[in-house]
């Protein structure tokens, strides 16, 4: 029997879905997952009559492979990626080639690239982002490694990835855990829109009292629109039109108001703190499901500390897009993107990932969960100027800023007066006012901090570090 092109171990939902996609493509595959009775319900139904056979253990797999093997690992991340790892490293040769699919951390990756590399095996950490459906169709694929392990498997990746007017969405990335960063930041910019998008339903139900359908057409208004059509927009509005099968009523009003995470949103967070780059709305958007969290809590809370009262105010309408909302909405998708992307140029430059950023955009315009068609204008931004310190700067993005942030800051503004929170548009608006204002007042802080520490400061009209005695 001839050897299998590609081999794919985890066959969870995403797994199940590439090996498909691979197979689609022209690449005979072999299968292999932990528990083997997934593996023989596959191969008996969605994986019938493709050129796609099952192993029963891991040497059976490896031997199923033609050489120089190509493997992809679809398992959970963390501790199971190493475990697959370390039973897969013994039965593995010269030149055969590891790919980890996972949502894996970063710095995980960089030990794993260093020690399978180091053993002459290929290892590469991608992140694959468009769910069981572009997994299917097309994913948008961001792997990370050496250039030698990437070219092994480029004409692979190229096949199954999405595509787009200028190309599939899969490039390069860079050196060691840089993949894997790639798509911590994707997903971290990810619950930047979701938060967002929700922020503007709650506004619309809460302030203007429209129903699902309403509010489900302005997103369709919205997805019409250049700054907003997207694939998260589009969703949103199909969600708010689906019904409650048992009584016919709006599906999403009946669902907990509980987020999950399973941790990329905390770690693009965390990396950008240790990066110092600023990033308000994603933060935002991670604490806003943190405190979704805390449901019984927020339910004695609302109890002791009163209901809030509600006013109808005028956010728009319908058929102009409720335009402050819209224009709320923009600036911090907006916000989003750009604070995204600050934290991968600063990652570039601390970790020498050299990330090119014009492909970084490229490859989110098709396949992933944060496609829209606002990425092409952040493709031409850093197109233009590949060294453009923040994405409001660029002509196009500094604009859209002049022309919605009267509508965000009268957003903010009722919200806060009715007292419903916008976590995200808030953070947005002091953002963009921090950051387009000239002088802060740090002055200040560094004042306190040299009164009780003697930290010193700078001054603006003399170069040096002083210091002032203040309580004589
Ligand atoms: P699932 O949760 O559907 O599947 C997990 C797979 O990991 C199963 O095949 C399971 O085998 C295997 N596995 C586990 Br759990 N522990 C294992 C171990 N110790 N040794 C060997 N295999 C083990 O995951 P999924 O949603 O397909 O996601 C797979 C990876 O892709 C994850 O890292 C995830 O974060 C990432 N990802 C998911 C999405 C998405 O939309 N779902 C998108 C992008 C990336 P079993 O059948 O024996 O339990």
């Amino acid at each position: 029997m001839s050897k299998a092109h590609f081999g794919l171990v985890g066959l969870g939902v995403m797994g199940e879905n590439l090996v498909l996609n691979a197979e689609r493509n022209g690449f005979s595959s072999v299968v292999f997952n932990r528990t083997y009775s997934k593996t023989e319900a596959f191969l008996k139904g969605r994986g019938a009559y493709k050129a796609i056979s099952g192993a029963v253990d891991i040497k059976d797999f490896v031997n199923k492979l033609e050489r120089p093997r190509r493997i992809l690992m679809m398992v959970k991340a963390g501790p199971a990626t190493d475990a697959v790892i370390q039973q897969i490293s013994p039965f593995l040769e010269e030149g055969d080639l590891l790919i980890d699919g996972g949502n894996s951390l970063f710095s995980d990756t960089e030990r794993r690239v260093e020690e399978l590399e180091s053993k002459s095996f290929g290892y590469i950490g991608m992140g694959v982002s468009g769910g069981s459906k572009g997994a299917l169709e097309g994913p948008s694929m961001m792997p990370g490694g050496t250039k030698a392990s990437y070219d092994a498997i480029e004409s692979l990746l190229t096949k199954m990835a999405a595509q787009v007017e200028d190309g599939p969405c899969v490039t390069y990335i860079g050196p060691g855990g840089s993949g894997h960063f790639v798509k911590t930041v994707h997903n971290g910019i990810e619950y930047g829109l979701e938060q967002i998008l929700a922020e503007g339903y709650d506004l619309m139900k809460r302030l203007c009292g429209m129903n699902c359908e309403a509010i489900a057409d302005v997103f369709q208004f919205w997805n019409s629109s250049e700054e907003l059509s997207s694939y998260l927009v589009e969703i949103t509005e199909i969600c708010l039109r689906t019904k409650d099968p048992e009584d016919g009523s709006d599906l999403v009003e009946k669902i907990m108001d509980k987020a999950g995470q399973k941790g990329t949103g905390l770690w693009t967070v965390v990396s950008a703190l240790q990066l110092g780059a600023s990033v308000p709305t994603i933060y935002a958007s991670l604490n806003a499901r943190v405190m979704s969290s805390m449901k019984s809590q927020r339910e004695k809370a609302e109890s002791i500390l009163g209901s809030k009262s509600f006013s109808n105010s005028n956010l728009g309408s319908i058929s102009d897009g409720m335009a402050p909302i819209m224009d709320a909405v923009t600036l911090s998708t907006i916000a989003s993107y750009a604070q995204g992307m600050e934290i991968l140029k600063l990652a570039s430059e601390e970790y020498n990932y050299n990330l090119h950023m014009p492909s970084i955009a490229q490859i989110w315009k098709g396949g992933c969960i944060i496609r829209s068609t606002l990425l092409k204008r952040i493709q031409d931004a850093f197109k233009r100027d590949s060294q453009l310190p923040n994405l409001l700067l660029d002509p196009w993005f500094a604009n859209q800023v002049t022309l919605r942030l009267p509508g965000l800051t009268r957003v903010v503004s009722i919200a806060n007066q009715a007292g419903v929170p916008v976590p995200c548009f808030s953070s947005t608006l002091d953002y963009i006012n921090s950051y387009s204002s000239s002088r802060l007042p740090q002055n200040l802080v560094q004042a306190m901090r040299d009164c009780f520490g003697s930290h010193t400061y700078e001054r603006i009209d003399k170069t040096g570090a002083f210091h002032t005695d203040w309580i004589k």
